[in-house]
């Protein structure tokens, strides 16, 4: 009995303490500050450098029966360790994050030493800067993490700054009375990152990619003045209005004069927050405004100024809605010319550092080399460098969070997990042009309990942002007596989705023969529009098979199992975008047949190097035809 107690204290201690998710609430906004496009403001980078030490049994959050921490093992203590134990034969310290290794941030520990390739679990980090002086009076100063995989705790100089659950969504702490101001004075931060997915985390233990740990995105101290504009939403409604949404931060946020400008439209808005500090205005959208579209993405300088702040962002405007089976995009229909894309830089030892380059030699194999339109970031949100470079360089964008295959569906901790990603994705990219889906789930399987979770997060999606589409990524019924291959949408929750999608794997994971797959039937929905949002075979690059019927892995049989899909494809009438699987060859755990895969799911049209295999033209070609047809 005692033991069983002292195992649930443990249980409770180590859950609670690496992330105090209060249960049970209706979580739909992140608990701290939002500070909305964060990356558009100055800032002290932190990356380089940073210390770092494993912790496999969480000593740093909880003693051996449960208890807090002794002295000894809280990584976070600003103390000098080799000093202090010198001075002083009483004293025991067992870690010593400052003369610890060194990895170079951001990027996943997977690749900061061989030990660590196949770590999961909790590591810390440091590093110490001396903080610039204040260039505002009443100067608030925010830690902001782009990205930190999964749980994590951040403490500055010893002091607890806050906890954060999901490896994908910023989140920032305002840290400016942690802070020490005097001149020359170092600051320290310590991070804890726990890695080890849980069967209630989002996504679960089991995936199809990498579970890549650490601090993937960057790490900036941000400065505003004490009252700053925290959150800011300005878009194009579908009735030609242009909209603006704001929320002040900070003693002066109530009653304060308030002003968008947008100056190469000549656009000036003024007006006052309310009590609650929030603003919101609409204008008829001035008749020169050029709308962004991937033939032409057109972003113009948004400026939003309110007391000492100046909010700045570069937006496109534009309409995405659906009519019947068609998409329109600023009201004519578009075909979306896809792929599928994990969060993976192109290289032999991907680390997830999403460069402005790594993100364009992605994007741009997509838009130059398929003639694409459209690209699907799956499974989770992508990097904020991301999103940005698909607005510049004209792409649509898939946004999706990690409710993928089989999470915790009863479990109420799951449901304020994944209710508080979505929040934060959208939130973060509600500005982005490019962004025309947002996705809520994928191949998840059907069950009461399932079609209540995603029918919130559907609800969800529709209260924060109603100028978008809603999807998720579905399964078919397949009818297993039919003599050719005929699949059924039998999953409720297409109903409440603006786009259906489906992904389909006939002819890889199924034994069908490839001449079949043109003569499949596809029951699906009349008046909303599909897309296939995965199909794919894997090859290995370079792999090749010469006979009329070439083996699975050869490029032969990626290349003829894109021909036939694509053809089965074209029978379906209310077909209206495609995003196979997947532009890049990617690291998956699962995928380790020693010939072809080594540790790959080799399902790219691309290796990881980059080699094109010969399914990319056989894409790049079906793209090309369809772009010209629509000009
Ligand atoms: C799927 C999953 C995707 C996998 C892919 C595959 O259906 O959505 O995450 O990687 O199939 O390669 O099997």
């Amino acid at each position: 009995m005692i033991i069983k107690t002292m195992q649930a204290l443990v249980l409770f201690l180590t859950s609670a303490l690496i992330c105090a998710a209060p249960a049970a609430r209706a979580v739909e906004a992140p608990d701290g500050p939002l500070l909305v496009s964060a990356d558009m403001r100055s800032g002290l980078d932190l990356s380089g450098p940073w210390h770092y030490s494993i912790d496999p049994y969480r000593s740093g959050l909880a003693g051996f029966h449960g208890e807090p921490p002794d002295a000894g093992q809280q990584r976070w203590r600003d103390v000098d360790v080799r000093k202090a134990m010198a001075d002083d034969n009483r004293v025991l310290y067992e870690f010593d994050l400052a003369h610890s290794p060194v990895a170079t941030l951001p990027s996943s520990w997977l690749t900061e030493a061989p030990e660590l390739r196949h770590y999961q679990g909790l590591i810390w980090y440091q590093r110490t800067f001396i903080k610039a002086p204040a260039t505002h009076k009443g100067e608030r100063q925010f830690l902001r993490l782009g990205a930190a995989n999964y749980k994590t705790v951040v403490y500055v100089n010893g002091e607890l700054a806050g906890r954060h659950e999901g490896g994908f969504t910023p989140f920032a702490f305002d840290v400016t009375k942690l802070l020490h101001r005097d001149a020359g004075r170092d600051n320290q931060i310590t991070v804890g990152v726990d890695s080890q997915a849980t069967p209630t985390n989002v996504p679960p233990p089991v995936t199809d990619w990498e579970n890549y740990g650490g601090l993937t995105r960057p790490v900036r101290l941000i400065s505003t003045p004490e009252t700053y504009v925290d959150d800011a939403w300005v878009r194009l409604g579908r009735d030609g209005r242009l909209m603006v949404d704001a929320h002040l931060d900070g003693a002066q946020a109530a009653h304060n004069p308030i002003r968008l400008r947008i100056a190469e439209l000549g656009l000036d808005l003024a007006g006052t927050t309310d009590a609650q500090g929030k603003w919101h205005a609409s204008i008829d959208a001035p008749r020169t405004l050029a709308r962004w579209s991937p033939e032409s993405p057109k972003l113009y300088d948004v400026v939003i100024d309110a007391g000492e702040d100046r909010w700045r962002d570069r937006i496109g405007f534009r309409t995405i809605e659906v009519r019947g089976a068609d998409i329109l995009l600023n009201g004519k229909p578009v075909f979306l010319r896809g792929i599928s894309l994990h969060e993976e830089e192109i290289g032999p030892n991907p680390t997830r550092d999403i460069t402005p380059e790594a993100a364009r030699a992605l994007l741009g194999e997509v838009k130059s080399g398929l003639h694409g339109n459209f690209v699907r970031l799956a499974h989770y949100p992508h990097s904020e460098v991301m999103t940005r470079m698909a607005d510049q360089m004209g792409l649509l964008v898939w946004s999706e969070v990690p409710v993928y295959w089989m999470v915790a569906w009863s479990n109420p901790d799951t449901l304020a997990a994944a209710r508080r990603m979505l929040a934060e994705n959208i939130l973060r990219d509600r500005n982005r042009a490019s962004i025309a889906i947002w996705s809520v789930a994928n191949e998840t399987p059907l069950s009461e309990a399932r079609n209540t979770f995603l029918r919130t997060l559907v609800s969800d999606v529709r209260g924060l942002d109603d100028t978008r589409l809603v999807s998720a990524a579905l399964l078919v019924e397949r009818d297993s007596k039919a003599s050719v291959p005929t699949m059924t949408m039998t999953d409720p929750l297409a109903d409440v989705l603006d786009v259906i999608a489906v992904n389909t794997y006939n002819g890889w994971y199924t034994p069908d023969r490839l001449a079949d797959l043109p003569g499949s039937v596809w029951h699906l929905p009349a008046d909303k529009p599909l897309v296939f949002s995965e199909f794919g075979a894997d090859a290995k690059a370079g792999f090749k098979d010469e006979r009329a019927a070439p083996r699975k892995f050869s490029e032969q049989y990626q290349a003829d199992y894109y021909r036939k899909t694509l053809e089965m494809a074209d029978k379906v009438p209310t077909l209206r975008g495609l995003s196979p699987w997947i532009l890049k060859d990617f690291r998956s755990p699962r995928r380790q047949n020693p010939d072809f895969q080594q540790g790959w799911n080799r399902k790219g049209l691309i290796s990881e190097t980059g080699q094109r295999k010969q399914a990319f033209k056989v894409l790049a070609e079906d793209y090309a035809k369809r772009q010209a047809a629509e000009r």
